[in-house]
């Protein structure tokens, strides 16, 4: 089952094609129900056909955003080759072999932005990608409740600069994308599960594609997300970017007006323009 948040509350894709409305619940409360899947399911088996698609807003309500990191040796392997210079390069080999992962404080609602809205690039950065992310919705109780698409944007000259630059690289207005909607799901993604990204330019040529699977990730969602809530309580639950396995090459940084298509299937397509 698929949620959309809209600028009229929240809507559910139903068996019809159309979206119907998910009944107000006291303010950021629908994202954190420890029983989602199965609310969502008695309003499906009960509604009545008609469509309602309100302009979708990010699918966030008051949840921290939290990442992880080089979870895919593509994203190890590039880290390494852009901290090379600093001397950073082992902290990323180790990272990704040890048994502790990589996690980090990504974003804020204010500072997340939904389908269709632009992601920024910093100013004071020169070389600058999109990482595409299957991304967890967790309950307050640490339960992988659903799973949306997430873009952590990143600009590669800071974290490579030194590796203790990495909040500057990553956290700041308008890095996070998140959307369209949420996959509510009470199982896990199939491995096969595909993840794509395609970055257009001047509203037409492709400048980059590229394609993974969840099969290539080396850690476990649940494992992630049972590090993330050691020591940490979440009363709102959390979203949680799972790593990237697709880098573009060196020579390629994002530009203002590109457009970025990230695709995750089963759960859809987020598109960003970059401010
Ligand atoms: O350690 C740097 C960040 C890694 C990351 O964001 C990723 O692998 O997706
Ligand atoms: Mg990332």
């Amino acid at each position: 089952m698929r949620i959309y948040r809209t600028q009229a509350g929240w809507e559910l894709e139903a068996d019809h094609g159309g979206r119907i409305p998910v009944p107000p619940q006291a303010a950021g409360r629908l994202t954190t129900r420890e029983d989602l899947f199965e609310y969502l399911a008695g309003i499906e088996g009960e509604a009545a056909a008609g469509s309602h698609s309100h302009a979708l807003v990010a699918p966030i309500e008051e949840q921290e955003v939290w990442a992880a990191g080089v979870t895919y040796f593509r994203s190890r392997t590039a880290r390494m080759a852009e901290s090379e210079a600093s001397g950073g390069m082992s902290f990323y080999d180790r990272v990704y072999h040890a048994e502790r992962p990589e996690l980090f404080f990504k974003s804020m609602p204010h500072r997340t932005v939904g389908p269709g809205a632009p992601v920024r690039i910093r100013h004071d950065s020169k070389w600058n990608v999109p990482e595409p992310e299957l991304t967890l919705l967790v309950s307050p109780r640490g339960k992988i409740l659903g799973y949306t698409v997430g873009n952590d944007m990143s600009s590669r000259d800071i974290e490579g600069e030194n590796p203790l630059y990495l909040p500057q690289a990553k956290v700041y207005d308008g890095s996070c994308a998140l959307g369209p909607g949420i996959l509510v799901a009470n199982q896990p993604l199939a491995p096969e599960t595909g993840i794509h990204i395609e970055i257009r330019r001047a509203g037409a040529a492709v400048v980059f594609a590229d394609s993974t699977t969840l099969a290539t990730m080396k850690r476990n969602p649940a494992d992630l997300v049972e590090y993330l809530f050691r020591e940490n309580s979440f009363p709102n639950g959390c979203f949680l970017l799972t790593g990237t396995g697709i880098v573009p090459p060196n020579s390629f940084t994002l530009a203002s007006g590109d457009e970025i298509a990230i695709t995750i299937d089963g759960i859809g397509t987020l598109n960003n323009p970059v401010a």
